[in-house]
């Protein structure tokens, strides 16, 4: 072939196809912010996943470097080499395999249909995209004995895979590098440990017996996940730290090629944890798979109820609220053909799911309810009296609404209200401590700023139920202070304040306080999020004094830059807690309009505390606290 011909292996197809994905990026890996650079690592580990769903690998290994350039590997069979069986390219010649994966849009299928091929948050656009939105992606492929390498350029092959070495027959696996291409994402962002970990740990789970490896070569961090025990293992795990009532139930069956796995127990919370998934897929919006879990649930628990007399005649029967409070459980289905709901694409559509997972799970856990009388009179005892506090929660909320309605107009004594009147023009600071509050009173401006101070830790509102929260004085203050009530009662027109900005110590208790305040928001008064009234405040972290003029950092990365800047002559202060700082550097730091950093709290983030708050309940507090403030949207210098 004449030198000067450049190489052409790539078909029309691919390259219309790369072009499309980088210049519409938002159909492929849904925008380019952060959340679409996680989706380039979870395509790919997806892949890998796949590979190991069909039963060819049991170990995948992830790894961040330095460079924010990322590795996948694996040890299934490895992707095939050799000629495509039907994708032709430029000339009419037979495409090599590898190319069709890594540069056909949707091509990553396994051959003809068969495995479980829907990927996660892409569904299965597949390898390409993240090919084509990478300054370069290097794939390694050992099988036969061979190691084999192919590179691109933003999508395109540089040249013909080539053989780099010989390796032993039974060294089988895949392994994708990629640097994600700057010109494509949003400047300055970068890979989250937190949120990988979450997800990755979410995969070992629901992938049973796969030891996942997560390093981050930036922070030197790593974590290994293996779960032999599955999704067991997770209900344990989301249990750790409650009473369980029984052992976890588990039920595993394969219906008409779908299939279907349960995992159950009952504890003395208060609160329902079911995630569901489809393909290792997080069905936030839950589904028919979620829907036949908790129907079965409720019949069944019903029908024992009834039969072993716990439930007399005239008892009416429980309600799904009944059955679920104190439930954990994960239904995860593998299905060949899913369905999802158009949008999101995180919700399972598929009708016969509903039925099959009504049939194995109703089936099993009336067995078990037979067969383990103790369990099953715990579990009736806990519907019972979850029934019964219903009643008392409807009796205590018409009485605080009575109450309410007439103590409205005396306001909690601890509220220093502001002078103006119009509420768009007003905030309310709730501040962790009466020491803080008392320097946020001083420090405030009181025509739009008022302060209610929050003794200690409000009444964990994750483990109460609605009677006992509406009794904790901190929570009735609260709710008075903002004046809408709370639940299917709540009326935003009566809310006295435009703004509600949390405002605790950057320490551990402050974050504890900050996530129970954003539980109880997200729980009883959602619509105070979804119209974006909610804010964090942000305290300085340091205060750095150098010659005669004083400067507040708000991050680590910020006292660097500028301890690098003014040399380390300058004195420096950490700020622990508001205490430390007095009314006028609270007001300069943290209240002042002009010049303060308020983060806006959006459904996602609250939605997101929320859903994982099992994840995060009881851990070292920590890492509570780096999950709410990475979660939360910066928002300077709000236009007041
Ligand atoms: C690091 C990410 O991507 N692993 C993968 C396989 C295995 C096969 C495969 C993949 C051929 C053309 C569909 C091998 N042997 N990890 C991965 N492992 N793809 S991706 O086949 C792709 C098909 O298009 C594989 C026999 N069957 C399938």
């Amino acid at each position: 072939m004449a030198d000067n011909v450049k190489y052409d292996v790539s078909s029309i197809q691919a390259l219309e196809g790369i072009e499309h994905v980088r210049k519409r990026p938002g159909m492929y890996v849904g925008g380019t912010d952060i959340k679409a650079l996680h989706h380039l690592v979870y395509e790919v580990v997806d892949n890998a996943i796949d590979e190991a769903l069909a039963g060819f690998c049991t170990r995948i290994n992830i790894t961040i470097h330095k460079d924010s350039s990322v590795t996948v590997e694996d040890n299934g069979r490895g992707i095939p080499v050799g000629p495509h069986p039907t994708k032709k390219d430029a000339n009419g010649k037979p495409m090599e395999t590898v190319d069709v994966v890594m540069t056909i849009i949707g091509a990553g299928g396994k051959f003809g249909g068969g495995g479980y091929k829907v990927s996660g948050g892409l569904h299965g656009v597949g390898v390409s995209a993240v090919n084509a939105l990478s300054e370069w992606m290097v794939t390694e492929i050992r099988r036969d004995g061979k190691l084999w390498r192919q590179e691109y350029k933003r999508g395109i092959p540089q040249g013909r895979i080539q053989q780099a070495g010989k390796i032993g027959k039974e060294e089988t696996g895949t392994k994708q590098s990629f640097k994600f291409d700057k010109q494509i994402f949003t400047e300055d962002i970068d890979y989250r440990f937190d949120t990988l970990i979450q997800r990755l740990r979410e995969m070992a789970f629901v992938t049973r017996g796969v030891t996942i490896q997560f390093v981050d070569e930036r922070a030197d961090r790593e974590m290994t996940f293996y779960f032999e025990g599955g999704i067991t293992s997770f209900v344990r795990y989301l249990n750790r730290n409650r009473e369980n009532l029984h052992p976890v139930v588990h039920v595993e069956k394969e219906i008409e090629g779908v299939g279907i796995e349960a995992a159950i127990q009952y504890t003395d919370a208060y609160t329902e944890s079911v995630y569901s998934f489809a393909n290792t897929i997080n069905t936030i919006d839950g589904g028919t798979h979620l829907t036949g879990l908790r129907s079965s649930l409720t019949r069944v628990i019903n029908d024992y109820a009834r039969k072993s007399g716990l439930l007399k005649d005239a008892d009416p029967n429980f309600s799904g609220d009944d059955t679920r409070e104190g439930l954990t459980a994960i239904v995860s289905v593998k299905h060949p053909g899913p369905q999802f709901e158009s949008q999101t694409k995180v919700k399972l559509m598929n009708p016969e799911v509903q039925t099959y997972v009504t049939q194995v799970v109703g089936e099993a856990f009336a067995t078990f309810l037979e067969e383990n009388p103790q369990a099953a009179k715990a579990i009736v005892a806990k519907c019972l009296t979850s029934a019964r506090a219903r009643d008392a929660a409807r009796k205590a909320r018409d009485l605080v609404i009575r109450k309410s309605a007439l103590e409205s107009l005396t306001l909690p004594g601890k509220l220093a209200d502001c002078s103006e009147r119009d509420s768009s023009k007003t905030e309310l600071y709730i501040v962790e401590g009466d020491s803080a509050g008392g320097s946020a009173k001083q420090g405030r401006d009181r025509h739009f700023q008022a302060i209610l101070p929050l003794r200690g830790k409000i009444l964990n509102t994750e483990r109460a139920r609605l009677d006992k929260i509406l009794g904790n004085n901190e929570v009735k203050a609260l709710i008075s202070a903002l004046g809408t009530g709370i639940g299917d009662n709540f009326d935003l027109e009566g809310l006295r304040y435009g703004r509600i900005i949390i405002m605790t110590d950057a320490d551990v208790d402050g974050s504890h306080i900050r996530t129970l305040l954003l539980t109880f928001f997200f729980r009883y008064m959602p619509q105070l999020i979804e119209d974006g009234h909610l804010y964090i405040a942000q305290p300085p972290l340091y205060r750095i004094a150098h010659k005669n003029n004083v400067k507040y950092v708000y991050s680590d990365k910020e006292k660097d830059k500028l301890l690098k800047e003014i040399g380390d002559k300058a004195s420096l202060q950490r700020y622990k807690g508001l205490g430390e700082m007095n009314p006028e550097q609270l007001w300069d730091t943290t209240m002042n309009p002009a010049n303060r950093t308020l983060l806006l709290v959006t459904v996602d983030d609250a939605a997101e505390a929320d859903r994982t708050f099992d994840m995060l309940m009881g851990d070292a507090v920590d890492p509570r606290k780096k999950f709410i403030q990475t979660h939360a949207k910066s928002v300077r210098n709000l236009d007041i």
